[in-house]
């Protein structure tokens, strides 16, 4: 039977690696030459569809790089289901960056918490400063997720996208289990849309 789930995701990585750009591609299948950079954080919501019908609802925090906003992004990744942490191929600096994102994450996220590296500008590989070997094998080591994707042409994009759709209902905790009153604890818990037909004890789920 199909099911619809709904899941928050947080991208997270140096500022220019192309995150409200790989947004902007996988919510509206477009690409700007010159965004402007992100203020604070910006919230948009994608739903993706796997082969059995389900369907995965993304609610997307895309947070800005600059270090200023750094003390921030507890806020965003606390409640994450899913962290897509992202670099630039061109630049091994910002694989650095990226690893002590997830070094983060790994220290004061959920324990549960799902997190994808993802190496962006492929359409750039005459100027690729980091291997997909080295990546690769960072994430294996450490147990992310990983895929490759350029939001100018929209390679990799939906893949990277789709496979976290895919493995988030097999390991995120569970909320609104039919026959239980119990409460996702703090909203982290990914909520199982078609399991909230008949309204729970306590009151309307907020969704704010
Ligand atoms: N060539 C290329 N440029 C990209 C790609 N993704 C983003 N950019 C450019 O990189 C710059 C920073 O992108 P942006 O999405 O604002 O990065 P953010 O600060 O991480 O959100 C912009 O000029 C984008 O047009 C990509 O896949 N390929
Ligand atoms: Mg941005």
């Amino acid at each position: 039977m199909s099911k619809q789930y709904q899941f928050k995701l947080v991208l997270l990585g140096e500022s220019a690696v192309g995150k409200s750009s790989l947004v902007l591609r996988f919510v509206k299948d477009q690409f700007d030459d010159y965004r402007e950079s992100t203020i604070g954080a910006a919230f948009l919501t994608q739903t993706v569809t796997l082969d059995d019908q389900s369907t995965v609802k993304f609610e997307i925090w895309d947070t800005a790089g600059q270090e200023r906003y750094k003390s921030l992004a507890p806020m965003y990744y606390r409640n994450a289901n899913c962290a897509v942490v992202v670099y630039d191929i061109t630049q091994t600096s910002s694989l650095e960056k990226a690893r002590t994102w997830i070094r983060e994450l790994q220290r004061q996220a959920d324990p549960s918490i799902v997190i994808a590296l993802c190496g962006n500008k492929t359409d750039l590989s005459a100027r690729r400063q980091v291997s997909q070997e080295e990546a690769r094998k960072y994430a294996e080591e450490e147990g992310l997720m990983w895929g490759e994707t350029s939001a100018k042409t929209g390679e990799g994009v939906s893949e990277i996208f789709t496979a976290i759709a895919k493995k988030l209902p097999l390991t995120a905790p569970q909320a609104s289990r039919a026959g239980s009153s119990a409460r996702p604890a703090a909203g982290r818990a990914g909520v199982d849309l078609s399991q909230q037909s008949t309204p729970q004890a306590g009151g309307d789920q907020c969704n704010c």
